[in-house]
């Protein structure tokens, strides 16, 4: 498919593209960054940009060569060694940082914590001396499956420390995912708990781990962390309880001096279009990329507290909750559950308890809040925030403009943050100190990153659709598939020949040079020879007041090519009807014009979801052209799925 095609249409006006927001002048003062020659120096020598980022960091030993690209195979600040996990606590506690708090904890159930600097560093070498003592090794691997609780954090650190990779898969996957990623990756060390909470039920993770690794022959041991003490199987030989290994660990474990280019982490994708993919990580290069931008992008400052809702299983919690603010020191929030329990104010709740100054939230989530009502905001104290961001899809510019007023309370900035697993940190976004905003696009490349459209040829486009392409090497790229460098070159080296990185978005850019993403290429419809973006339609459909959220999708019409199948969920007090059909097709119509109005809308409670929020458009297009469902494994709630196959097939 060819974005390239997209007509110009009013949508150019539903995008607002003239409709700009400007930083305050307080925060304009403030700010870690207000001089545009950030840009022109980063532009003018980009190595020296990253050597000066990654000075930011404690080396053991200084690199040798910045960087030495055998395209599409990065290395960065080759010779150089580092530790993550040394970078992430002991350099604070050197610089008498100990006491200050790393994390305010909140269990759903209303548990909290406390922790300083010096009680995650403590913590982190009690685990990382346990784990050596297992028989684990540098460059081997350690599956982590825990809910959002400190020793998450904890067991990243720990394996970093000791130079094992973690792969961390979210508490909330099935056995089956489970068994597939420890299988792909390895491992050698399961790290788990006995459950979770979610919504006031108890996920049963141990029950879950122990099915899947009846089937994961190189697991050796299961370390398990005690959160919700109930019952549960203890393999004698294999299992063993945190808190009794904890009793007798050693305090102190040697931080392993890793090669810049050492193995830090593997992650696999969300999994929103195929069989997921092990990403790899790598140390020096990785922690400079999400160390300068936690910075920049967040504008962080010593007495911060940031809150990054985003789980450790998903990219944004490895660079923004771990590595990325703890090699800032910054101080953080971790809420373990969901934002509705036990009241749809629970954010807000956490937000007023903790004074939060920044937070970084998903679309998915601003979408909920919104379809419950600014009711549940309105009743908290927000004025703490002077920052939002928000990451993991386009934010719609009605679900910007909501966050904007009734979060941000028309103070704060907000950063629309795109990247990627694969680009390990932010790639396109604002300076929230110098860059007017836009509602709905996530502005432009940040210092020090090369993003162009380019065409089908791989010609840059200035102005109009195309596919993003970042075409220079920067330091938190993936270094490949884990196991599988054939798929790497293929998957993200194969469009344009190998010369330039294809991120498998759909994206335009306006005249003024903004980044405006379209949704995934794969996604994107084509109907009566014009393609036509979900993120267009969904955003057209959003627009209208009755509307919550919705997704759209591209089904086979046999004279169009495609037609646009429209799921929709009403915001609480609409009610659906053929009317409320009727209305939202006109309104579809004249927002984008009659080629992008949808065939036929299904009102529905939910859609199907990847555990970070994104729209599995793949299986709703499997519901709509009546197919058997493809894999199933990443989704958030199955259930989901089933009783929308089951209304749609009625309909
Ligand atoms: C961090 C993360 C990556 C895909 C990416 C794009 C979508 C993320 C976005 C965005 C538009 C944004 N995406 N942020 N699209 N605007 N601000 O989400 O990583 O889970 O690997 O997903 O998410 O489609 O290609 P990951």
């Amino acid at each position: 498919m060819d974005p390239l095609k997209h007509q110009k249409t009013e949508v150019d006006d539903l995008f607002h593209e003239s409709r700009r927001f400007e930083p305050s002048e307080i925060f304009k003062s403030h700010a870690n960054y207000k001089d545009i020659k950030i840009y022109q120096d980063a532009n003018h020598d980009r190595l020296k940009f990253w050597e000066d980022c990654a000075r930011r960091l404690e080396w053991f030993v200084p690199w040798t060569k910045t960087l030495q690209w055998d395209r599409p195979f990065a290395q960065w600040f080759v010779g150089g060694r580092i530790n993550a996990s040394y970078n992430c606590l002991d350099r604070h506690i050197k610089a008498n940082m100990g006491n200050k708090v790393a994390f305010y904890w909140e269990g759903e159930n209303g548990d909290t914590q406390i922790l300083t600097y010096q009680d995650v560093y403590e913590q982190v070498n009690k685990m990382a001396s346990v784990i050596k003592g297992l028989g684990i090794k540098k460059g081997d691997r350690v599956a982590i499956y825990l809910p959002m609780i400190p020793e998450a954090v904890v067991a990243m650190l720990a394996c970093s420390r000791i130079g094992a990779a973690h792969t961390v898969i979210f508490g909330g996957f099935s056995a089956d995912a489970l068994r597939d990623r420890i299988n792909d990756a390895q491992a050698k060390l399961l790290i788990t708990a006995d459950g979770g909470y979610r919504r006031g039920n108890i996920v049963p993770l141990k029950t879950i781990a122990d099915a899947a690794v009846e089937q994961t022959p190189s697991i050796k041991d299961v370390i398990v962390v005690q959160r919700t003490k109930q019952e549960v199987p203890i393999k004698s030989g294999r299992d063993h309880w945190w808190h009794d290994l904890a009793k007798t660990a050693k305090t102190y474990c040697e931080p392993e001096p890793m090669e810049s280019e050492d193995l830090l982490f593997i992650l696999y994708t969300s999994g929103t279009t195929g069989k997921p993919k092990g990403i790899v990580h790598t140390t020096g290069g990785y922690l400079t990329g999400v160390t300068a931008t936690t910075y920049s992008v967040f504008d962080l400052k010593p007495n911060d507290i940031f809150w990054c809702t985003a789980d450790v299983g998903w990219v944004t919690g490895h660079s923004y909750v771990v590595y990325g603010p703890m090699a800032n020191g910054a101080t953080q929030v971790i809420y373990e559950g969901a934002p509705d329990f036990p009241e749809r104010n629970r954010f807000w709740k956490i937000i007023e308890k903790y004074k939060v100054s920044i937070l970084y939230t998903a679309p998915t989530a601003i979408r909920a809040f919104m379809k419950w009502g600014e009711e549940y905001p309105k009743g908290c104290d927000l004025s703490s925030l002077r920052l939002l961001g928000s990451v993991g899809e386009p934010i719609n510019p009605e679900a910007w403009m909501w966050y904007y007023e009734y979060i941000g309370q028309k103070r704060c900035p907000i950063v629309d943050t795109w990247w990627q697993t694969e680009t390990g940190c932010i790639m396109i976004t604002s300076l929230p100190g110098m860059t007017t905003m836009k509602p709905g696009s996530a502005t432009k490349p940040l210092p020090g990153i090369d993003a162009e459209i380019l065409n089908e040829e791989g010609e840059v486009i200035k102005e109009g659709g195309g596919f993003l392409s970042i075409t220079s090497p920067w330091p938190s790229m993936l270094r490949g598939i884990w196991g599988d460098p054939e798929r790497y070159k293929q998957t993200y080296w194969s469009k344009w020949q190998g010369k330039n990185y294809f991120a498998g978005d759909g994206t335009k850019r306006d005249k003024d040079g903004y980044f405006w993403f379209l949704g995934r290429v794969d996604d994107i419809m084509l109907v009566a020879g014009h393609n036509i973006s979900t993120a267009e339609v969904e955003s057209a459909l959003i627009d209208h007041p009755m509307v919550a959220e919705s997704a759209v999708v591209g089904v086979t019409d046999d004279i169009k090519g495609q037609a646009i199948v429209a799921f929709v969920i009403l915001k609480e007090k609409n009610k659906s009807s053929k009317e409320a059909e009727e209305i939202l097709k006109e309104h579809v119509a004249l927002k984008i014009g009659s080629l992008a109005k949808p065939k036929q809308i299904i009102f529905t409670a939910d859609v199907p979801k990847t555990r970070s929020g994104k729209i599995m458009r793949r299986l709703l297009r499997d519901i709509a052209e009546g197919r058997a469902l493809g894999d199933i494994t990443t989704l958030a709630d199955p259930a989901v799925t089933a009783a929308l196959k089951q209304k749609y097939d009625e309909v």
